[in-house]
């Protein structure tokens, strides 16, 4: 692989220009894996203009040669699957079976739906029948800032990415400072590929660096963002002076409702989806509400499937979770545990501290709390850790009402083996989306969220809209 300290700006490998050293730990060991520069002021100005020059010639590129582009990054990326895995699991603390498979099987997932959402898409269209002199024009918007997290890092990069390239825009990566070298790899893979100079550029840096500057660019079109809610709000107000298009996905408390008649393995699924990738997933289903005659039980569940989750290192091979991603998280969410305890919830499983035996590295215990009340810090924050909150309910009215009582709005839970109120309550509860028994939403579905989860949508053909601009054209010459 490159020297992850260069950046690739107008299709070439480069030096920084005002670059800072900065480590990449492997969450695993604590140690220092590799080093990469955090760009400065004028490496962003020098990727932006690279973009902007680009621009021109590549919004007039055809669909054709965008698919045909698209397809051999696909097939770049299937060879080097694996490798992609590897570097994921080293740099966030992915297992390397999981990383291999979840981690990396994103890129290739989310590249093969927007392939086939660019083959139908149109770009260009008349309004209606009746309206022959009416043309619609989807074009793409420009320039395009992509600020991506370090919890799924090939998902949102290829989310992010991908659809920019599909539409014609040109685009400044600025991938997590907490995993860059999945980046870097990916950026090979665009050169390899043979993505013209200047329609992807790739700097590293951190928030209040290249991120802010990325952000208040005035040569930025449009920012595409994934992470926290707090950065989310700084990027809305510093693109505010230049009227960009900020496109939002944030955090997460997704409830995940489990009626008297789910299935029995609701719970045990319940705690994996919450638990894998150790938590640290903005759709996860951190709360768990449960019909009351179910309760019980139900907690009983929750603590033999928590207990029997192991915990190791990222390079083991195997089914346990590993490390969170940092020193920062790991402190965090010690922080809340602490805090749930605190405040009155029923710790039933985990707890703070280590897991035993394990005294290096961010690892923390599968954690479940019970008898929780909405207004307790665990059931409100994004925790972004393998905890899941649980509390009881009696009427269907009541848990919608507990679903919705949230500052979030990604991804609802709900378990029933009743069609219609599997129906009724999926319209009731407020988020971008839902997921009923578990079946898994299919690739080219829209992924968002409502309220303080963001206002964009990804993947599909959501996805390719959030980079285009539509013009409206009255008098169009017919054909
Ligand atoms: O995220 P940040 P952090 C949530 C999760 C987690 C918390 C904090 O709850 O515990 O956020 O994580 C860039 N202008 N999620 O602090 O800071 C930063 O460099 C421009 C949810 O690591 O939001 C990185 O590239 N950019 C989430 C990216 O934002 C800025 C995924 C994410 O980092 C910036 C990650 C600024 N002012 C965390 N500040 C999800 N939705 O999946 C930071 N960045």
């Amino acid at each position: 692989m490159q020297d992850a300290r260069k950046f690739y700006i107008n299709g070439q490998w480069v030096n920084p220009l005002q670059g800072q050293d900065f480590p990449v730990i492997d969450p695993s060991t604590e140690e220092s894996i590799a080093t990469i520069s955090l760009g400065g002021q004028s490496d962003t100005d020098a990727a932006v203009a690279a973009a902007k020059a680009a621009f021109p010639s590549w919004r007039k590129s055809s669909k054709a040669e965008r698919l045909e582009l698209m397809e051999n990054i696909l097939d770049i990326y299937m060879k080097r699957s694996d490798e992609m895995g590897a570097v994921i699991s080293s740099e966030m603390g992915a297992p390397i079976d999981m990383s291999k498979m979840q981690q990396s099987g994103t890129g290739s997932f989310h590249l093969k739906a927007f392939i086939d959402a660019l083959k139908g898409f149109e770009f260009e269209r008349g309004l209606r029948d009746d309206a022959p002199n009416d043309r619609i024009l989807h074009e793409p918007i420009g320039v395009c800032a992509l600020i991506t997290p370090w919890n799924w890092p090939m998902n949102q990069i290829t989310l992010k990415v991908i659809p920019a390239l599909a539409t014609g825009c040109t685009s400044i990566l600025k991938p997590s400072e907490q995993s860059p070298l999945s980046a870097v790899l990916f950026s090979e893979i665009l050169h390899e590929a043979g993505v013209p100079a200047g329609v992807y550029n790739m700097v590293n840096g951190d928030g209040p660096g290249v991120g802010s500057q990325l952000s208040t660019h005035k040569d930025v079109d449009m920012v595409s963002f994934t992470g926290s809610t707090r950065a989310g709000r700084a990027i809305t107000i510093a693109g505010a002076d230049t009227i960009k298009r900020v496109s939002l996905e944030l955090g997460g408390k997704g409830a995940n409702i489990v009626f008297a008649d789910a299935s029995e393995k609701a719970v045990k699924q319940g705690i994996q989806r919450c638990f894998n990738n150790t938590g640290q997933s903005c759709n996860a289903p951190t709360r768990m509400l449960v019909e009351r005659s179910r309760y019980d039980q139900a907690v009983e569940e929750a603590k033999a499937a928590a207990e029997a989750t192991t915990v190791n290192t990222a390079a083991e091979s195997g089914r346990h979770i590993g490390p969170l991603v940092s020193e920062m998280q790991f402190n965090k969410v010690q922080d809340l545990i602490q805090k749930g305890i605190d405040e009155g919830a029923n710790l039933v499983a985990g707890g703070v501290g280590r897991p035993e035996g394990l005294n290096r590295g961010y690892f923390v215990r599968p954690t479940v709390f019970a008898d929780c009340n909405n207004d307790m810090q665990v059931m409100r924050e994004e925790i972004f850790g393998p905890v899941l909150s649980m509390m009881p309910f009696d009427t269907e009215e009541e848990a919608i009402a507990i679903a919705n009582d949230t500052e979030y709005g990604l991804t609802n839970y709900i378990q029933t083996s009743d069609p219609e109120r599997a129906r009724r309550v999926a319209r009731e509860v407020r988020s971008g989306m839902v997921d009923i028994n578990g079946q898994a939403r299919s690739g080219g579905s829209p992924f968002g969220g409502m309220k303080q989860s963001g206002n964009g949508r990804e993947g599909g053909i959501w996805g390719l809209e959030e980079f285009l601009e539509v013009r409206a054209i009255g008098g169009w010459p017919a054909e």
